[in-house]
């Protein structure tokens, strides 16, 4: 097989098949990694490694749009034990703070060691001598220590693109010494906040009481010497000027205009687009809703909430759940409040094409990021790309990664359901003047920082430590 410069390894592949008849049917999907990726694949001679998102499927290596993809197969048993199993019902429920609680179940671990080695197996096998591999988050916890042992010559980087917990949930993990020494086989370990960043170094002093100093660990190495080891916070943006361009378009802006009609027109809108997930806070938002309008401080004849819950995990049992109890929620809150003309809840748990959430970004006057713990929370910031009217309120979750970077959004803690209903009635109430100072300040920050900057900033960080903390010598 042809051998990459760079490889990315991720769970996915970035693309989907396009139907299930015929071979070689794929389209790029449409994730904001693959977007980040795009301009380096295409200088580098890139491949990427990932499933192809059907089990039990074998397929060899193909080219897609000029990078080389390289997919690993999962077996209906792997996806049940590696991935709804560890991957979404252990490590998802822990990293977010316990939120759920996670489940320990050895067959998941066991399964999760054997599916992390195929990845580590397959960049081995993809990557010339001397390449840069890329692994990417908490499924692949385990690929860089597997391929350093492998491929020693390798470069490798790892990216997290959920929170690290604190060590007190950290440490309930039964392979929480496995996991660590698996990352730190990587050469930089990046994460979206220096709050997580220093999670993980105190896991590392803890755990394995190896050494750290600032962003620096010092790795204790099998043949007696040390290697360095960066974990930093390189916090991941959106591509923001596709944002915009679709902003600026007629249609998108007539299909907002067209999404506030067929609403009935209401003063105001609400709106919150989320993966159907327990992290999101989407109940608490319903609440301090629903509460707002028993209150009588908002009527549905004035405002209307929609709420985009994207199916997600569907087969997992906490998701399972979490969709009954917000269904009945939902439910319960029309069926109290709905008119013939106006509905409280305009709930769609569906997918929609990028055009749609544009128009509904512009749509929509007060954007609803209620996170109980997320990473980074993405759409809080393509809400904010796609304000080109310096228009529009972001409710932002405290517990989300972009409250380190969007200072200037109302800023919520969403378990304080008064404090919620405040910065509700708040934003309603908002002069435009203020919404613009704000608005601005928050663009200006996504703009200047998007994902492009994002991974220059990850590879040359990976490059330039990688050559000084070589040798088993303090760089
Ligand atoms: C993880 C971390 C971190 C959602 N529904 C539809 C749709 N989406 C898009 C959004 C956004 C993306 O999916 C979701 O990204 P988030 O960042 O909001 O959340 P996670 O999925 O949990 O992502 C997170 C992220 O990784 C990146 O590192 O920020 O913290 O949890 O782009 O717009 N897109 C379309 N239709 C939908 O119905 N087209």
């Amino acid at each position: 097989m042809h051998k990459a410069e760079f490889v990315v390894v991720a769970n996915r592949l970035p693309v989907d098949r396009v139907s299930d008849a015929g071979e070689g049917e794929w389209r790029r999907s449409p994730g904001g990694l693959v977007t980040a990726l795009e301009p380096v694949m295409k200088k580098a001679d890139g491949a990427w490694v990932g499933w192809a998102g059907q089990p039990d499927v074998d397929l060899d290596p193909f080219e897609f749009d000029g990078t080389m993809l390289v997919p690993v197969t999962l077996s209906a048993e792997d996806v049940e034990l590696y991935y709804e199993g560890f991957s979404n019902d252990t490590i998802w429920p822990l990293y977010h703070d316990v939120i759920a609680e996670p489940r320990y179940k050895r067959v998941w671990w066991e399964s999760y060691v054997r599916v992390n080695r195929r990845f580590a197996q397959a960049a081995a096998d993809a990557a010339e001598p001397g390449a840069t591999v890329w692994v990417q988050d908490y499924q692949l916890q385990l690929v860089p220590r597997m391929l350093r042992d492998l491929r020693p010559d390798l470069v490798i980087g790892y990216f997290h693109h959920i929170p690290f917990p604190a060590y007190g949930l950290y440490s309930q993990l039964p392979w929480r010494r496995q996991v660590l020494e698996g990352l730190l086989g990587a050469d930089v370990i990046g994460f979206q906040r220096v709050a997580d960043a220093g999670n993980f170094a105190r896991a590392v002093r803890r755990q394995l009481r190896y050494e750290t100093k600032a962003s620096g660990i010092v790795v204790p190495e099998k043949d007696g010497t040390t290697r360095r080891a960066l974990a930093k916070a390189f916090p991941i943006s959106i591509d923001a000027t596709s944002y915009i361009e679709l902003a600026h378009r007629d249609d998108v802006q007539a299909r907002a205009r067209e999404i506030r009609e067929s609403l009935g027109n209401p003063k105001r809108i609400f709106l919150g687009v989320d993966r159907l997930d327990y992290t999101k806070g989407i109940r608490h938002r319903l609440k301090a809703f629903g509460e707002l309008l028993t209150d009588e401080k908002l009527s549905v004849d004035d405002v209307t909430l929609v709420q985009v819950a994207s199916p997600s995990r569907e087969r997992v049992a906490a998701y399972i759940q979490l969709r009954d109890e917000i269904e009945l929620t939902v439910g319960r809150i029309n069926g109290d409040f709905d008119t013939m003309g106006h509905t409280a809840i305009r709930y769609l748990h569906q997918a929609y094409p990028r055009e749609e959430m544009v128009a509904l970004f512009l749509a929509a006057d007060v954007m609803l990021v209620t996170a109980l713990r997320d990473g980074m929370n993405l759409v809080a910031k393509e809400y904010v790309a796609s304000r080109v009217d310096n228009r529009g309120v972001l409710i932002l979750s405290e517990f989300a990664g972009a409250a380190d970077e969007l200072g200037t959004a109302l800023r919520v803690n969403p378990h304080d359901i008064e404090g919620l209903k405040e910065a509700m009635m708040r934003a309603v109430e908002m002069a435009p003047a203020e919404q613009g100072r704000r608005m601005r300040a928050a663009r200006r920050r996504v703009l200047e920082h998007s994902v492009e900057d994002w991974s220059r900033e990850f590879l040359e960080a990976l490059a330039q430590f990688h050559g000084a903390g070589r040798s088993g010598v303090d760089a």
